[in-house]
């Protein structure tokens, strides 16, 4: 039988990605059910196709579901991911509600996808677009030489704070594009901007070194994301991870750059073989041609990008790497709808 499936959060920035992906991928599903806030409740939305009325979140729209994506903020999920999984529902939940619960696991399906079973709450997260941009890649590393240390710098994309996030930079820029005298005088920017939304700081012109909330010894909770996410993943619970997360103003696509140190000796042209010939992985690392991945470019694509791929001179077990993934695809909804898809077929066989 066709499992039925609940999208949680449809009208989201994520939501609307997911509507998308759902249309365009093999379809596994039953009934697919849109689920939002009272306040979307009655609205249409289209998948596979077809018009489907958005109903309010409470607790029977769970009943019959056998999967429910959550692409809601955290406090959402928290209350709502375990009633949908008390009604019978798996959840795959996107929200960092759940992921370092030892009790729920935390899946890349081209890492870790036996994890997928080992779900004692009927509960599993999906990682932070961040870890998500470069984790498919290093996990092939790793698996090939063994990895020790990362070293990490995030460039964000606005619309990792969600819609919110989009609506601010496109604002910004228009009132900054004219003004061609802008950006030569300290706070000049900051004042022609105006509001900064969900961001500390103005995003138009400039580069933000923040991302969530303040944590301990001056981390922020992206950065301490980036570093426990990826050493849950990948199985790896002792490895030294430092991140420093930014925010660029660019609307959609995650960069990092990486620092990664191996327990064996690397070498870059064996490492771009590996990574190409990795699910989900794509090399374009050709910098004599002015070939590398940019956001711009890679934007709506499913694959985790590569390119720079250097050996370190210093350290013959290090590589350094530039990654482009997209933040709402394979950083949010691609990733909640592969591992829903690895549910799905345990109904179907
Ligand atoms: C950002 N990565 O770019 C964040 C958004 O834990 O799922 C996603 C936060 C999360 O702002």
């Amino acid at each position: 039988r066709l499992p039925t499936l609940a999208v949680v959060g449809a009208t989201g920035a994520v939501g609307t990605v997911m509507l998308g992906i759902l249309s365009e991928r093999e379809n596994v599903w039953g009934e697919i059910r849109l689920i939002a806030s009272a306040r979307s409740a009655g609205r249409k939305l289209t998948v596979r196709g077809e018009e489907v009325e958005v109903q309010a979140l409470a607790p029977e729209v769970f009943d019959g579901v056998d999967v429910a994506m959550f692409d809601v903020p955290d406090e959402v999920s928290k209350e709502w991911a375990p009633i949908a999984a008390a009604r019978g529902a798996v959840a795959v939940d996107n929200s960092g509600a759940f992921r370092m619960d030892d009790d729920v696991p935390l899946v890349v399906p081209e890492v870790n996808a036996d994890q997928v079973r080992n779900r004692p709450r009927g509960i599993i997260s999906n990682p932070n677009c961040t870890t998500l941009s470069m984790i498919v890649a290093l996990g092939a590393l790793h698996r090939a030489y063994g990895l020790t240390n990362l070293v990490v710098s995030s460039y964000q994309a606005a619309s990792g704070a969600g819609q919110e996030g989009i609506d601010t930079l496109h604002d910004q820029i228009a009132k900054v594009a004219a003004d061609r005298t802008l950006g030569s005088t300290a706070g000049d920017v900051r004042a022609a901007v105006g509001e900064l939304g969900p961001f500390p700081a103005p995003l138009a012109m400039n580069v933000v070194p923040w991302a969530g909330s303040l944590k301990d010894d001056g981390w922020s909770s992206e950065e301490l994301k980036v570093r426990n996410e990826s050493r849950k993943i990948l199985g790896l619970p002792d490895l030294k991870v430092s991140a420093t997360c930014v925010r660029v103003p660019v609307i959609t696509t995650h960069s990092l750059t990486v620092h990664a140190t191996f327990a064996s000796e690397v070498d870059a042209e064996a490492a771009r073989e590996l990574l190409a010939a990795s699910p989900g992985v794509e090399v374009q690392d050709d910098p004599a041609n002015g070939e590398y991945p940019t956001p711009a470019d890679v934007v709506g694509t499913d694959p985790t990008w590569v390119g720079r791929i250097r050996r370190s001179i210093d350290d013959p077990n290090s590589l350094d790497l530039f990654l482009c993934g997209d933040n709402l695809r394979k950083g949010a909804a691609l990733n909640t709808a592969q591992i829903a898809e690895v549910v799905a077929r345990e109904f179907t066989g």
